[in-house]
């Protein structure tokens, strides 16, 4: 894969190859837990990714694997070292929980976004390959753990609630209240991992589902997406949604003669059909 630096930062690598982008964390020593900066470069990551036209997928990974032990890590969640009183507190003294906008990010975007597993997915980091559309993990390094009620610091919305919604609510409660460790082989069967890739695969496989993802038609996958995330957002799944019917309405004669009578300070001239 001819992967094309899209932008420099200091804890993630972005990434650019024939339609799909890569965005992944690069603090491999601390099993890449994330910190403000981290958070903060992950937001204009995604960013960039959403607005990118030429973008068709986007993949969420990790670099690694650490240079004081050869682990690999997907992220640890919130960096403990970083943690204050009110949230995490970045070089300008605010506390943010600013994660969660990423969440968002990755929910709302009209792109599949794959998770790609190559080590430890814990806490808030096992929370963000929840809210992401697919998961890849790797056979050998994977483990999946939630840490989140040994540290007081839990994800109340997606990391669990949709958490259960996709293993079941006794797996979920399970995974939340024991915070046992958890194979790729067992994520996988319990219904939160798409499948189970050799490590050395893992990146190339990722690569290839979003190839053949982004050989549908766009706007099907835009509204399969928005669709599926419906039923769990409440209005603003609806908002999201209705964006996209008023985008396609738009494109119709009458919303051009909607438009053109207003500017023409004429009464619009619907051509009355009313299609069954
Ligand atoms: O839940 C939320 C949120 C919810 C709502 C809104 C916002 C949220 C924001 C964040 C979060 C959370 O993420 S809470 C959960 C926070 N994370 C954790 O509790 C996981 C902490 N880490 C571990 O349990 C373990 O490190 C590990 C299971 C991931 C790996 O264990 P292992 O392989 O034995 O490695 P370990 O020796 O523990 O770690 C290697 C190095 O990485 C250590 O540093 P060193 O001793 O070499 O200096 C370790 O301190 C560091 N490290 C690992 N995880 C973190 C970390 N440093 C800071 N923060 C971490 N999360």
């Amino acid at each position: 894969i001819n992967w094309k630096i899209a932008k420099e930062y200091e804890d993630i690598t972005y990434k650019k190859c024939n339609g799909v982008a890569r965005i992944a964390f690069n603090r491999p020593d601390v099993r890449n837990a994330f910190r403000p900066k981290t958070t903060s470069e992950l937001l204009d990551a995604f960013h960039d990714a959403h607005e990118d036209t030429s973008i068709g997928c986007v993949l969420l990974s990790a670099e690694g694997p650490s240079t004081k032990d050869g682990k690999w890590a997907f992220c640890s969640g919130g960096d403990q070292k970083a943690r204050g009183r009110q949230g995490y507190v970045g070089e300008d003294g605010y506390h943010r929980l600013n994660i969660l906008e990423v969440q968002r990010l990755i929910r709302f975007m009209p792109k599949a976004v794959i998770c790609v597993v190559p080590g430890w997915a814990v806490g808030g980091g096992h929370s963000l390959h929840v809210v992401c559309d697919l998961t890849l993990a790797s056979k050998e390094n994977a483990i999946f753990k939630q840490t989140d009620a040994d540290v007081t610091s839990f994800d109340a919305g997606y990391g669990s609630a949709y958490l259960a919604k996709m293993v079941g609510q006794k797996r979920a409660r399970e995974i939340f209240f024991l915070g046992r460790n958890y194979s790729a082989q067992e994520a996988y069967e319990m219904g939160m991992v798409n499948a189970v890739i050799p490590h050395d695969e893992l990146e190339d496989t990722a690569y290839e589902w979003a190839q053949e993802i982004m050989a549908k038609s766009p706007t099907s996958i835009k509204m399969l997406k928005y669709a599926m995330n419906m039923t769990d957002d409440g209005m603003v799944g609806q908002q999201v949604f209705a964006g996209e019917v008023t985008r396609l309405a738009y494109m119709t004669d009458e919303a051009k003669e909607g438009r053109d009578a207003f500017l023409e300070k004429r009464k619009p001239n619907f051509d009355k059909k009313w299609i069954p």
